[in-house]
C-alpha cells in the first residue's frame, strides 16, 4: 500500500520533471487573468468609494454602482478557473529545481508568493463573503477577521505583485506569443493547447454567466451561482438581516416611535411620527438595491425627501448626516447599523426616507418604519429601521 503511494508520487514527479511549461498557454491566460484582475480591481475600488462615501464617488448616475459591482462579482469569479488553469500550466515549472538559479530568479520566486497566495486569497475572501461566512477565530485565535479591510489590503499587495510580474515576463510572453513561433510548433501541442484554453474559456464563461443572473435581468434564470435569488423574499425582493434576527420589531412597531433629527452634539432639532411623514410631500423613484454581493433589483420607493425633512427641522440646506437604525439599540455592535450621508447625495431629488416599496407599506424585513435610499449608492448603506439623523 505504502509501495504504491510511493510509487505514484514518483511518477508524478517523474511526469512533472519531464514536463516543458507551454510558455505560450501560459501567456494566453496570463493576459486573460492581467485583464479580468485589472477590471476587478478597479470596480472594487469603486466599490470601497461608494461605500465610504468617498466624495469622488458620484450620486450619479443612479444605477452606476449597480453595474460596477455586478462587474467585480463576475470577472473575480470567472478569475477562479483563469488562475487554476494558469497555475496547473505553470506547475512544472513551480516544483522544478535549482530553487534558486540566479538573483533575477530569486525575485522573481519571492514575488510569487504575494501573487499566487494573494491571487487566492482574494477570491476565497470574496465567495466567502457571499456565502456570508467570516472566520472570526483561527484554531481558537481571535484574528480580528473584517473582511472589507482584509479584503481591500490583500488588493493592494496583488496588484502590485501583478505589475511586478508583468514587467518581469512581458518580453518572454511577447516571443512566446509570436505568430512564427506558433507555426513552427507540433501540431500536437496546437490542438492540447486549443482544447485546453477551450475548456478553460468555457468554464469561465459559464460561472460569469451564472453569477450575472444575480443581477442582470434577461440572465435571472440562470443565477445558479448566486447566493441570493433577486426575486425571493417579502415585497419580491431579498433580505440582508432580517427584523427577527436583531429584535428591532416591537421598536419599530412601537406607539412611542419617532425619528428624531439632531445636530453633531446630539441635541434634538425635530421630532417626527410616522403620521408626521406620512402628512408631508411624498416622491416617488425607482432605485436599486446593489448588493456588494452582487445580486441587486430595482424597486419602486415612495416617501420624504431626505432634504425636506431636514428643512422641516430648520436644516435649510442639506448637509452631510448620518442615518441611525433601531439596531444600534436593539442589538448594537452588529455592523450596517448605521450610514453616512454625503452632502451631494443629501441635495438630491431622490434620496428618500421611504416609506413604502412597491405602492405598500415597507416589510419589517424591508425596513418598517423607515428605510433610508438613495441612488448610486451600495446596498450596505441603504440603512433600515431609521429612528434618527445627525446632521454634521
Ligand atoms: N439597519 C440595517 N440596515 C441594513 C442592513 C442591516 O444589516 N441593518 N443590511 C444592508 C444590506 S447589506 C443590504 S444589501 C440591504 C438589503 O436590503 P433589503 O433587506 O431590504 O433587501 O439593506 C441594508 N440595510
Ligand atoms: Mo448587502
Amino acid at each position: 500500500m505504502t509501495n504504491a503511494v510511493t510509487n505514484a508520487i514518483d511518477q508524478a514527479r517523474n511526469d512533472i520533471d519531464a514536463a516543458e511549461v507551454d510558455t505560450r498557454q501560459a501567456s494566453i491566460l496570463g493576459i486573460a487573468l492581467g485583464v479580468a484582475f485589472t477590471i476587478c480591481a478597479v470596480t472594487g475600488l469603486f466599490s470601497w468609494a461608494a461605500s465610504t462615501n468617498q466624495t469622488w464617488w458620484p450620486a450619479r448616475p443612479a444605477g452606476l454602482f449597480r453595474i460596477t459591482q455586478g462587474t467585480h462579482l463576475v470577472t473575480g469569479v470567472i478569475s477562479i478557473p483563469l488562475l487554476l488553469a494558469k497555475l496547473r500550466t505553470v506547475a512544472p515549472k513551480l516544483v522544478q529545481g535549482p530553487l534558486v538559479s540566479s538573483l533575477g530568479h530569486l525575485v522573481e520566486r519571492i514575488s510569487l508568493l504575494p501573487l499566487v497566495g494573494g491571487s487566492i486569497f482574494m477570491l476565497f475572501s470574496g465567495l466567502t463573503n457571499v456565502a456570508y461566512w467570516y472566520p472570526q477565530e483561527f484554531y481558537g485565535i481571535d484574528i480580528g477577521y473584517f473582511f472589507p479591510a482584509a479584503h481591500g489590503k490583500m488588493a493592494i499587495v496583488v496588484m502590485g505583485a501583478l505589475v511586478a510580474h508583468i514587467g518581469a515576463k512581458i518580453w518572454i510572453s511577447r516571443d512566446a506569443l509570436r505568430k512564427d513561433v506558433a507555426e513552427a510548433e507540433p501540431k500536437a501541442i496546437t490542438m492540447n493547447r486549443r482544447r485546453f484554453i477551450g475548456g478553460t474559456a468555457a468554464t469561465a464563461g459559464i460561472v460569469g454567466i451564472t453569477t450575472a443572473g444575480a443581477t442582470v435581468s434577461p440572465l435571472r434564470g440562470l443565477g445558479l451561482l448566486s447566493a441570493r435569488h433577486p426575486n425571493s423574499g417579502p415585497q419580491g425582493f431579498p433580505v440582508n438581516r432580517t427584523a427577527a434576527s436583531i429584535a428591532v420589531e416591537s421598536r419599530a412597531r412601537s406607539d412611542d416611535y419617532r425619528l428624531t433629527i439632531t445636530d453633531a452634539d446630539g441635541v434634538d432639532l425635530a421630532s417626527f411620527t410616522l403620521a408626521d411623514l406620512q402628512a408631508m410631500e411624498q416622491s416617488t423613484h425607482t432605485l436599486p438595491i446593489a448588493c456588494v454581493e452582487g445580486w441587486s433589483a430595482n424597486e419602486e420607493w415612495t416617501g420624504v425627501r431626505l432634504r425636506d425633512v431636514l428643512a422641516a427641522a430648520g436644516v435649510d440646506t442639506p448637509r452631510q448626516c448620518d442615518v441611525v437604525s433601531i439596531q444600534e439599540r436593539s442589538a448594537p455592535g452588529r455592523r450596517y447599523g448605521t450610514s453616512t450621508v454625503s452632502k451631494e447625495l443629501a441635495e438630491q431629488d431622490d434620496t428618500l426616507l421611504a416609506l413604502q416599496v412597491n405602492g405598500e407599506e415597507l416589510h419589517i424585513d424591508h425596513g418598517f418604519p423607515i428605510r433610508l435610499i438613495a441612488p448610486n449608492r451600495p446596498g450596505v448603506n441603504q440603512t433600515k429601521w431609521l429612528e434618527r439623523v445627525v446632521v454634521k
